[in-house]
């Protein structure tokens, strides 16, 4: 159902750059403006598949005006019942790896982020979204349904009320409106998001490899638990991060003001 080879150069649709810590992963169809076919989902897969062990953290972009235009529409004109829940599988497999891999992810969204494109974006760890970005789900006008995990993502975003308006009505949110709501973490000037994706990637990066490997890994399962399971959780995983050699050094670099403060002005530098 999809194939690609194990070669880098076999690449597509999807350009593959690295910046010392920061790897950039961009989808690279504009002519089709970003349209995931199955051949986009499994370039996307063996990009993250293959992050070189350097890689501390991952930004994922569109070239050319939109994001994303979601499912590439062409795929599921004749497909059978039985093909349409493979090519979701397909998807999944690979968004899992996405969002539970090795290394946190900064989408950057701008013009269209539609349909699977939002699923997508939904998968990553972190949002930016420009000026001019749009979020849209046009399933119910398209006669189909979320089929990439948004029923579940998108929900756990912004709600499930919210997702089901948008696909009744055709309802779309604004970069601003999306902030609000919880479809990004920032907003940023058009032109500017893939500038501030990389300072808050590399910001990424420097963090101690066992948060990260606990914000990504543990925190979404803890989030789902019930009370009692999820305090245990949280503690046994807190418990084996701060006894790392790597928290003691940060804890013993503060206790010895060597290291930064917690201040207002955080955020300048990745504004
Ligand atoms: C596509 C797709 C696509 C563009 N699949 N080919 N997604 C949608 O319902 C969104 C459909 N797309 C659009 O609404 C518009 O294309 C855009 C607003 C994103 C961009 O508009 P524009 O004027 O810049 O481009 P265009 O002229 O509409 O499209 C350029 C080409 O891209 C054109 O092909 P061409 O051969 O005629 O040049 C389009 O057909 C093609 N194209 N979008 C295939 N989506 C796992 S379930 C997820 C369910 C969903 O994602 S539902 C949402 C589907």
């Amino acid at each position: 159902m999809h194939a690609m080879s194990q070669e880098p150069n076999a690449y597509q649709h999807v350009s593959v750059s690295h910046h010392g810590a920061v790897t950039c992963v961009t989808l690279n169809r504009p002519h089709k403006r970003n349209a995931l076919s199955l051949q986009v989902i499994a370039e996307l897969r063996h990009a993250f598949d293959h992050l070189p062990a350097e890689t501390g953290a991952v930004v994922l972009d569109g070239a050319g005006e939109h994001f994303c235009a979601g499912l590439d529409l062409s795929e599921l004109a004749e497909t059978s019942p039985a093909e349409g829940l493979m090519h979701s599988r397909v998807w999944y497999e690979a968004f899992e790896r996405i969002q539970f891999g090795r290394c946190p992810v900064v989408c950057v969204m701008h013009g269209a982020v539609i349909g699977g494109g939002l699923e997508l974006a939904s998968v990553a760890h972190v949002r930016v979204a420009e000026q001019g970005a749009y979020f849209g789900l046009p399933e119910g006008q398209r006669g189909i349904f979320l089929g990439g995990g948004g029923s579940v993502r998108v929900s756990k975003l912004i709600g499930a009320s919210r997702v089901a308006e948008m696909m009744l009505t055709g309802h779309v949110y604004t970069a601003d409106e999306g902030l609000v709501v919880g479809l990004a973490h920032h907003v940023v000037a058009a032109g500017e998001g893939r500038r501030k994706g990389m300072e808050l990637a590399a910001r990424i990066a420097t963090n101690a490899p066992l948060s990260n490997f606990a914000i990504m890994h543990a925190l979404p399962l803890i989030a789902e638990q019930p009370m009692s399971h999820g305090l245990m959780t949280e503690g046994l995983m807190a418990t084996i991060t701060q006894s790392d050699a790597e928290a003691k050094a940060r804890m013993q670099a503060f206790l010895q003001k060597r290291a930064g403060k917690v201040t207002p002005q955080a955020n300048e530098g990745v504004q």
